[in-house]
């Protein structure tokens, strides 16, 4: 298709209720077959300390890379219609979520339009987001810095990485 490019978009997953990496894989694995998407790189899952709320059970949280032609409008769209059908249960702002998915990045744009800020606003600042990402993009730069530097600056106390790889969202 003349003038066609696709796009490299990072995707943020997370969640603290029922089963997060069943969800987390399930959103990876329909994002996966929708024909203008293909996962290209999963990060390691980790283990995280609540952000923002801090009186709520620890999140899993992982990090993935997606080429697309969709737009970022369309991907937003489709990641919030995985969470809907993965019956997304959610309390309060910050608070426990069974599963969340987020776009960090989308290419090299910036975007702020209602309901969607890329580069994602408080990336730089939460280790959950950065630890996940330095593993499988650590030379990406977000707003001039490099992810790896971004990351050596937050504070990663309480954060583990889990054994496996990134091969956990595939089906068994
Ligand atoms: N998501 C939030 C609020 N706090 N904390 C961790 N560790 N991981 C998350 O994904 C997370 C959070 C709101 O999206
Ligand atoms: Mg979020
Ligand atoms: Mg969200």
């Amino acid at each position: 298709m003349p003038g066609h490019s696709s796009t490299l978009a990072y995707l943020g997953l997370g969640g603290n209720i029922g089963d997060p990496v069943a969800s987390m894989a399930a959103a990876l694995q329909a994002l996966d077959r929708h024909p203008a998407v293909r996962v290209a790189a999963v990060s390691s899952l980790y283990r995280t300390p609540p952000w923002g709320v801090t009186d709520q059970p620890d999140f899993i949280n992982a990090v993935a890379a997606v080429e697309t032609d969709l737009s970022a409008r369309e991907l937003l769209e489709l990641c919030l219609s995985s969470e809907l059908a993965l019956k997304r249960v959610r309390k309060e702002r910050w608070g426990p979520r069974s599963i969340d998915i987020d776009i960090l990045l989308f290419g090299d744009d910036e975007i702020d339009e209602d309901g969607l800020h890329v580069p994602h606003p408080r990336m730089t600042q939460r280790a959950f987001v950065l630890a996940p990402l330095a593993e499988i993009g650590g030379e990406l730069k977000v707003k001039g810095e490099r992810v790896s530097e971004l990351l050596a600056k937050t504070d990663q106390a309480g954060i583990v990485k889990l054994d496996g790889g990134g091969a956990w969202w595939r089906a068994a």
